[in-house]
């Protein structure tokens, strides 16, 4: 069976990490896949928002350790790993994770790149790469502080505090709890909502709100501006605003 699934489902795309005698570790292949499937949803006109998740026992349990073993400065200097991570965080329909059971390290990482995360009950978020004697390297120090707030981010990557599902609920680092039967089906029904909604106006949204992270409140909100423009120049928002007049569904068209 190959380490990364994809199925579709109407208009999501389903991205399903699968090495579970590892617990889903993420090795270099692993992560491109990951990738690689991420992007073809993208390029997928069909495809409106994706859905990334593991199995009930791992999201994944961080970086492959095996590899990590063998790897040297050079080889991580030399590796296109951050290249990787850049283009997950380019793609433009929304990405939600499905979080059940050990989502550690690069795993965590991987979650907190996706829009949104919906967790079971028995979800763990960590970053425990201390323990290894190195430290996050894909945004462990910088997303989860913009989730969690500094205090606990400094203990889970400091001290490799392990959070509980309703912790990372409390601290705002998942939308979500629902029962293990229920995380993916959960998430399904998020994203096949999502995707029935304008495609330009969530495409809009999504580059606005991560904005929210990259830039400066004033750069920020003239990007929102310009962004909430070009709307108007679509087919959708003049159906939009036609439908809710005439007191009926709206009917999009994507352009
Ligand atoms: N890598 C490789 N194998 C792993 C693994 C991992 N991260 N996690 C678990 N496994 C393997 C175990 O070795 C075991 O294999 P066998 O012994 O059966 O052959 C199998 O999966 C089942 O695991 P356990 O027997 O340990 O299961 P338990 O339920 O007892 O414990 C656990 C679950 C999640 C607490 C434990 O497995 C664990 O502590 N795992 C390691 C977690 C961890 O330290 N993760 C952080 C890794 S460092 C980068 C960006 C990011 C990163 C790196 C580079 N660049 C941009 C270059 C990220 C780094 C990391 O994530």
């Amino acid at each position: 069976m190959p380490p990364v699934l994809t199925e579709t489902h109407d208009h999501v795309g389903l991205i399903r990490i699968n090495r579970p005698e590892r617990l889903n570790a993420l090795n270099s292949d692993v992560i491109r896949r990951i990738v690689e499937a991420a992007e073809a949803f993208d390029a997928d006109p069909d495809i409106r928002v994706i859905v990334l998740t593991g199995n009930e026992k791992a999201f994944a349990a961080g970086a492959d350790i095996q590899e990590l073993a063998e790897s040297d400065v050079v080889q991580q200097l030399l590796s296109d790993r951050l290249t990787l991570w850049q283009r997950f965080q380019a793609v433009k329909i929304p990405i939600i994770a499905a979080v059940s059971g050990w989502c550690l390290g690069g795993g965590n990482e991987l979650a907190m790149a996706c829009d949104m995360i919906i967790a079971s009950e028995t979800a763990r978020f960590g970053q425990p790469e201390i323990n290894l004697g190195i430290m996050p390297g894909a945004g462990g120090t910088q997303r989860l502080v913009r989730a969690v707030g500094k205090a606990v981010a400094m203990e889970m990557a400091l001290n490799s505090r392990f959070l509980t599902a309703y912790e990372a609920l409390d601290y705002h680092l998942v939308n979500r709890v629902v029962p293990v039967e229920l995380y993916l089906e959960e998430a399904m029904n998020l994203a096949a909502s999502i995707a029935r909604r304008a495609p330009l106006s969530v495409r809009h949204i999504k580059e606005a709100i991560n904005q929210a992270f990259e830039a400066p409140l004033s750069q920020g909100l003239l990007d929102e501006r310009r962004l909430f423009y070009l709307l108007f120049a679509t087919e959708d928002m003049r159906e939009g605003v036609r439908a809710f007049l005439e007191k009926r569904q709206p009917r999009w068209q994507g352009r």
